[in-house]
């Protein structure tokens, strides 16, 4: 399906989907949400694709925010809309069953961090720039920033991001954990391809049950964590996957897993 906004393509079991409005650095108005929802959905809807990658269209910019122009006129509905929209695509990325990688090429600013923030591993390039800077603009982050970046980060390293709307440089992202890992720039979509391969080749309901027991034990207290895990790691032995992964190990083989 073509999108005006989004372009997706698949390089086999990867799906790659790119923010594309490169005019004004991939900024999120409504059009590009809209598409990127629709985008998502045509991914988690596709069985042949198992990990998404999320970029931005050209070398400049991942996200350079939610679009200032289309937010300057709002009142007080209309942010909340606004927020509403922008929050409940994300939410579907970060919920999504599949595992999402954010591949940052270049800015990650406001709601690009924040959809950074939602995916489940960032890998940058060495010329990446990540911050809040929504202070500046006299708002604060609506797009969940508030919450999963001192999830990520810490509470005090969060409100220093988010309080100074200081920019920081992919080195410091990663010291700070809101980036996993570095790259040059050149290299950047090879290394996700990499990862996603890599994770693509692993058990899919094994990956799909770990990232739920991640997401929903992270927001409770560890007892009730430690006890849902329990819970998924004993669906593990329902499936085919299981049966499959041990045998080869056993076997001295690679496993051939069905997702089933
Ligand atoms: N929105 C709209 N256009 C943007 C944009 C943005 N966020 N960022 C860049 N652009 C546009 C520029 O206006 C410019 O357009 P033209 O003038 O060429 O038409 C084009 O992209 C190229 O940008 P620059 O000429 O500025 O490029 P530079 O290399 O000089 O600077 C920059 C790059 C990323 C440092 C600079 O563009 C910049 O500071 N951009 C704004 C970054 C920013 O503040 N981002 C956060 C946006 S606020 C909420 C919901 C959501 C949010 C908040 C609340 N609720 C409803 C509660 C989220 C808020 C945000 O994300």
């Amino acid at each position: 399906m073509p999108y005006e906004y989004v372009i997706i393509e698949r390089d086999g079991e990867v799906g790659i989907l790119t923010i594309n409005r490169p005019k004004a650095l991939n900024a999120l108005n409504r059009e590009v949400l809209v598409d990127l929802r629709k985008a998502i959905e045509e991914l988690r809807d596709d069985d042949t694709v198992k990990v998404i990658i999320i970029t931005g269209a050209g070398e400049k910019s991942f996200v350079a925010g939610a679009d200032i122009g289309t937010m300057q006129p709002f009142g007080v509905q209309e942010a909340r809309d606004w927020a509403r929209l922008g929050q409940s695509v994300l939410t579907e990325i970060e919920n999504l069953e599949k595992p999402v990688i954010a591949a940052v090429n270049g800015f990650a600013l406001g709601g690009g961090c924040e959809l950074a923030l939602a995916c489940d591993i960032r890998i940058a390039s060495d010329q990446a720039k990540l911050g809040q800077p929504e202070v500046g603009l006299g708002i604060l982050p609506g797009y969940g920033g508030t919450q999963r970046l001192p999830r990520l980060v810490g509470k005090g390293t969060a409100k220093r991001l988010i309080f100074t709307g200081e920019m920081i440089g992919a080195e410091e992202a990663r010291e700070i954990g809101l980036v996993d890992m570095v790259v040059g720039a050149d290299e950047l979509m090879e290394a996700a391809l990499k990862m996603a391969r890599t994770i693509a080749s692993k058990g899919q309901v094994a990956v799909r049950l770990a990232k739920i027991a991640i997401n929903r034990g992270c927001d409770m207290d560890l007892a009730s964590g430690i006890a849902y895990e329990a819970e998924v790691f004993a669906e593990c032995f329902a499936t085919e996957d299981q049966k499959e992964g041990m045998k080869a190990f056993l076997e001295k083989r690679k496993p051939r897993f069905t997702g089933k």
